[in-house]
């Protein structure tokens, strides 16, 4: 690491640094045009499996829970699924205070990236108020609006039965350096009594090589030019 992410990292850690918390490093994505992407398949709602580059923590006590569909009401991390299909889950319990689902970046492509999309699917295995979860940017993303893409459990939903909600939010004209530290994080919302089981699923980061954009744009302008000299 650089001194420049060591810095940032740290920044991007001090936050959480009187919760408790189980992390699993970084990931670096190592050129443009990297696509990562994560499908929990291998989580098993342990410490021990969480995937490389994860990082939860607990705003009170951190409990890990296993594997489930959302039956069950203890507080903590779950894998929600069934065998080889598991998701990434939680359930806020007033002993675990807040929980809080990170995945952290680094950019190893030794160019600065313009521009990152990520997509994931919300899964719900419980309904039992409107409480949800928020999102938020890390690192070098710390400033960006990650406001629309939160989700407030739905009362459509059964418990042990999973509601799919596929999300996404991309970002360009951005700059993060090549060594700089940048991620997304899920924080739950809490509302009065027990709360909802929520879960994300099949993440995908993708930082699209700036030519495509560029190529993207020129046929755009092309059709605009054609289209007014159609219309003269
Ligand atoms: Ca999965």
């Amino acid at each position: 690491m650089t001194k420049k992410s060591i810095q940032l990292f740290t920044a991007l850690t001090a936050g959480a640094a009187f919760a408790a918390s189980a992390a699993s490093g970084q990931i670096v994505l190592a050129s443009l045009d990297d696509v990562y992407q994560e499908n929990f398949n291998s989580w098993l709602g342990t410490a021990d499996s969480i995937p490389t580059g994860w990082n939860l923590s607990a705003a009170g006590t951190i409990e890990f829970r296993g594997t489930g569909t959302g039956t069950g009401t203890a507080g903590g991390f779950w894998a929600f699924g069934s065998t080889g299909s598991w998701a990434l889950g939680e359930l806020r319990s007033n002993a675990t205070g807040d929980l809080t689902m990170a995945v952290a970046f680094e950019n190893g492509t030794g160019e600065t990236i313009t521009s990152v999309g990520f997509s994931w699917n919300y899964e719900q295995w419980r309904y039992a108020n409107a409480s949800g979860l928020s999102v938020a940017g890390l690192g070098a993303l710390s400033s960006a609006d990650f406001s629309g893409v939160g989700i407030t459990a739905s009362t459509t939903g059964t418990n042990g039965t999973v509601t799919v909600t596929p999300t996404s939010i991309s970002f360009s004209a951005i700059e993060i350096e090549p060594g700089e530290v940048f991620g997304i994080s899920w924080t739950t919302v809490n509302a009065a009594g027990s709360n909802s089981a929520l879960a994300i699923n099949d993440f995908t980061a993708v930082i699209p090589e700036p030519s495509t954009y560029a190529a993207i744009f020129g046929a755009l302008f092309l059709g605009l030019v054609l289209y007014r000299r159609r219309k003269k």
